[in-house]
């Protein structure tokens, strides 16, 4: 099962509701990068990157597609079901620029569950749930608007909620998470997003001024360096985020238990063969994760959603996924989508979605 074409597609998702405001910075509308694998038997694959703008991690649409045409012409014949070796390829004909290889990966993973008639989730290992956690994400608001969001989530059912912080007064940050709390209590788990953004000083007043709200603070401050020099004295666990750019951060982190648990993305990683290392990694030491990326339409949604449900229930802080800010989907059949705060892994085989036929427009460059 070897490669025989590559397609490369660029492709438009407003966001529904929009602008999504994170304090690293705030978006309208994403371009997202698809892939389209053709394999010797004739069987199609797809994969998709999609960073969130150029500034939430150090990728951007326009890397994804020179990464992809970089890599492509050298990409032809290589085996989609050697995985490890598909990845030695990748990184021999390109350095870095994991999230571009991460749109061959699932697509490599897509194509040999279809080839197989398997779904990706056995491929990486087995579902544990149908039904796979989701959690909401607010955007950064006013303190009383995150709380009647965060209020709505708690009956619709969502099991979790992260409420962004950072960029503005840490006052404001501080009555946004103190407001939540008042509305939900103990109804969803909650998690408190810095995007990098706080100064040492305003996470260490964040935590104190929180004490009794039982939140985890996700990547509070820039580096891993400003976060340690606060850890011992912050009430709160920590999840990196940002920070964990690859495999190795992650054996330091979690050998210098340099926090309680991770926000993981999918593509930062390289794909879905790296996010299953990382998943039995954190599984053999007790850290809890998401498995998440920073935006995506169905293709990333259901690659997210596969591996999410292979996850240890007892360390699953649940998949976000981009779908409840884009109108309309890649499949008009098999959509994924977040219902009462969890997604129904697909069921058909490999991601279990295709994209209806011509959705994408003319390929940007074809390789085979
Ligand atoms: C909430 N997310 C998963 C979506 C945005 O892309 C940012 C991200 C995060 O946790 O940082
Ligand atoms: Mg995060």
């Amino acid at each position: 099962m070897q490669i025989a074409e590559i397609a490369v597609y660029s492709h438009q998702l407003p966001v529904r509701g929009g602008p999504y405001i994170m304090a690293s910075g705030s978006v309208d509308e994403l371009q997202t990068t698809v892939v389209r694998v053709t394999a010797n038997n004739g069987v199609v694959g797809w994969g998709e990157s999609c960073p969130i703008g150029p500034t939430y991690q150090p990728s951007h649409a326009a890397g994804a597609q020179a990464a992809l045409l970089e890599m492509g012409p050298g990409l032809i014949g290589a085996n989609l079901q050697q995985t490890t070796l598909l990845h030695r390829r990748m990184d021999s004909l390109l350095n870095g620029h994991r999230y571009a290889k991460a749109a061959i990966d699932i697509a490599a993973y897509d194509l040999v569950g279809k080839t197989l008639n398997v779904r990706v989730a056995d491929l990486l290992g087995g579902a544990v749930t149908e039904r796979v956690p989701s959690y909401y994400a607010s955007g950064i608001g006013e303190p009383d608007a995150v709380a009647d969001m965060a209020a709505q989530r708690a009956d619709e059912g969502w099991p979790r909620m992260q409420i962004k912080v950072g960029g503005r007064a840490i006052e404001a940050d501080i009555e946004t998470v103190r407001k939540v709390w008042d509305r939900v209590g103990n109804r969803m788990r909650l998690g408190v997003d810095g995007n990098r953004a706080l100064t040492a000083r305003d996470a260490l007043r964040l935590s104190r001024e929180c004490t009794d709200v039982p939140f985890i603070l996700e990547q509070p401050c820039n580096t891993i360096e400003e976060i340690t020099s606060i850890k011992s004295q912050l009430n709160h666990a920590v999840y990196l985020d940002e920070s964990i750019v690859d495999l190795a951060t992650v054996i330091r982190a979690t050998g210098q238990r340099l926090c309680e648990g991770f926000g993981m993305k999918l593509t930062r990683l390289g794909g879905l063969r790296n996010m299953a290392i990382f998943r039995d990694i954190c599984e053999t030491v007790s850290l809890p994760h998401t498995c998440d990326d920073a935006w995506g339409g169905d293709i990333n949604a259901a690659a997210c959603t596969h591996i999410g449900s292979t996850v240890d229930p007892r360390l699953n802080e649940g998949v976000w996924i981009a779908a409840p800010y884009i109108d309309g989907h890649y499949d008009s059949d098999n959509g994924i989508v977040v219902e009462g705060g969890h997604i129904r892994l697909p069921t058909g085989p490999g991601l279990g979605v295709v994209p209806d036929d011509g959705i994408f427009g003319e390929p940007i460059a074809v390789f085979g």
